[in-house]
């Protein structure tokens, strides 16, 4: 049965494109116009009372939240290719930075973007400079992640990265440049702008 995505280009969902990719197995884009406000009619509130995508539908199972989907696909179908098997110490590296990047990049680069106050020994994110020190030890001197592994977890901190730069939220430091580079390089990241960049022209979004 093929994997259906709940997606539109301009959302968290266009990066699980590239994990689809990455996986090679069938799946279907299912188009949710976020901008005028499909996400909450009440079928998809049904599956996800968030109102929100993406959202992943494989038989039975339904999965929200970017990060999430990633690693569940990545564990249910690529176990031990593009993630770490369970009894694999290197899950544990794998298992930070994934989650690294939800927890602490994505609001830790909003906050510092849009000036937000808060106090940095109480918000997950911490501060600013302690969150680069901490990519540039997950990405220095080394090839992915996981050293010469690419894993999902590249998928998930990678395009959080890539998409910080992107909007300029995230100044990056030489090692970050660097690391971004090789993952462009990937043909599965290559056919994924392909699919999103497909998706902007069919509706007219672009
Ligand atoms: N925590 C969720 C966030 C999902 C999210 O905020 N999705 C946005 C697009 S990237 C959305 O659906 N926004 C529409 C809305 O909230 O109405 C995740 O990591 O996937």
């Amino acid at each position: 049965m093929a994997l259906t995505l709940y997606h539109h280009p301009f959302s968290r969902a266009a990066g699980v494109v590239w994990t689809l990719e990455e996986l090679g197995r069938p799946y279907e884009l299912k188009f949710v116009d976020i901008l005028k406000g499909a996400q909450k009619a009440p079928e998809l509130l049904e599956l996800n009372p968030m109102g929100k995508i993406p959202l992943l539908v494989d038989g039975d199972v339904v999965v929200t939240e970017a990060a999430a989907i990633s690693l569940y696909l990545a564990d249910r179908y690529a176990s031990g290719e593009l993630a770490p098997k369970l009894d694999d110490p290197r899950r544990g590296t794998y298992l930070r930075w994934a989650l690294f990047a939800p927890s602490v990049i994505e609001p830790g680069s909003l906050a510092q973007a849009y000036g937000w106050q808060f106090k940095p020994g109480q918000a997950g994110w911490g501060d600013h400079p302690s969150m680069l020190k901490a990519i540039d030890l997950a990405v220095a001197g080394k090839e992915y992640l996981l050293g010469h592994m690419f894993s999902i977890a590249d998928v998930i901190f990678g395009g959080t990265l890539r998409y910080m730069v992107r909007v300029k939220s995230l100044a990056p430091s030489p090692a970050v440049t660097e690391y971004l580079a090789r993952l462009e390089a990937r043909p599965a990241l290559q056919r994924a702008d392909e699919k999103n960049a497909a998706v902007v022209k069919e509706h007219g979004l672009g």
